[in-house]
């Protein structure tokens, strides 16, 4: 698996699949969430509302994922996935690796094999973004998946420094 790091905007990303850092009612919101719907177009939001009348009528579990459309996004899917809200008294970090597995086995189960990560739960969410990187960096590497080529993209040139941080401590891959 080759691991790149981008800064920008996800949305703009030539992938097989952007994963969406959602909240568990799937129908939108603010951050990489508003801007996927945005730029998306309504196909996605309806997607979702089948999914949620569907599967996940108390809404889609934190830690988990699931696929839809992309829409009219360069991508084939977006794969929604619910962050935990940072908490400084209980540790939730487990909850984030799984958002990270949950949706390589999204894009397994896809066949896409590129895939595009925002930050998750670094925005809205209120997670350190070292300690987020670190998490998200460990567990991509260490899921097995057939997903080849996965791009973090980062907003700021803060977030691309802690992700260029922790992808140099994890040291080669391998
Ligand atoms: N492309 C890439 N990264 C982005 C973009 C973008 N277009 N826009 C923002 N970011 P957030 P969360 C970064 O808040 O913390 C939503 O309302 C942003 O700078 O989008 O998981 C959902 O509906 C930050 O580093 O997601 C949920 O209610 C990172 O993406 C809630 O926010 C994540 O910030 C989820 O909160």
């Amino acid at each position: 698996m080759r691991i790149t790091l981008v800064q920008g905007d996800i949305t703009g990303q030539d992938v097989d699949a952007v994963v969406n850092a959602a909240n568990s009612s799937l129908l939108g919101g603010g951050g990489v969430d508003g801007a996927i719907h945005r730029r998306g177009g309504p196909a996605i939001l309806d997607a979702c509302r089948k999914l949620r009348a569907s599967h996940y009528d108390k809404g889609l579990p934190t830690g988990r994922a699931v696929a839809t459309t992309a829409g009219e996004l360069p991508a084939r899917w977006v794969i929604h996935t619910v962050g935990p809200v940072f908490s400084a008294a209980e540790d939730r970090s487990e909850l984030l690796a799984s958002c990270y597995r949950e949706s390589l086995r999204a894009a397994d189960e896809l066949g896409a094999t590129s895939v595009a990560f925002p930050a998750v739960s670094t925005g809205v969410y209120r997670w350190p973004m070292a300690e987020a990187a670190r998490i998200a960096v460990d567990t991509v590497r260490a899921t097995p998946t057939r997903v080849m080529d996965v791009r973090f993209v980062l907003f700021t040139p803060d977030a691309y420094a802690a992700f260029e941080q922790a992808l140099n401590a994890a040291g080669p891959a391998d």
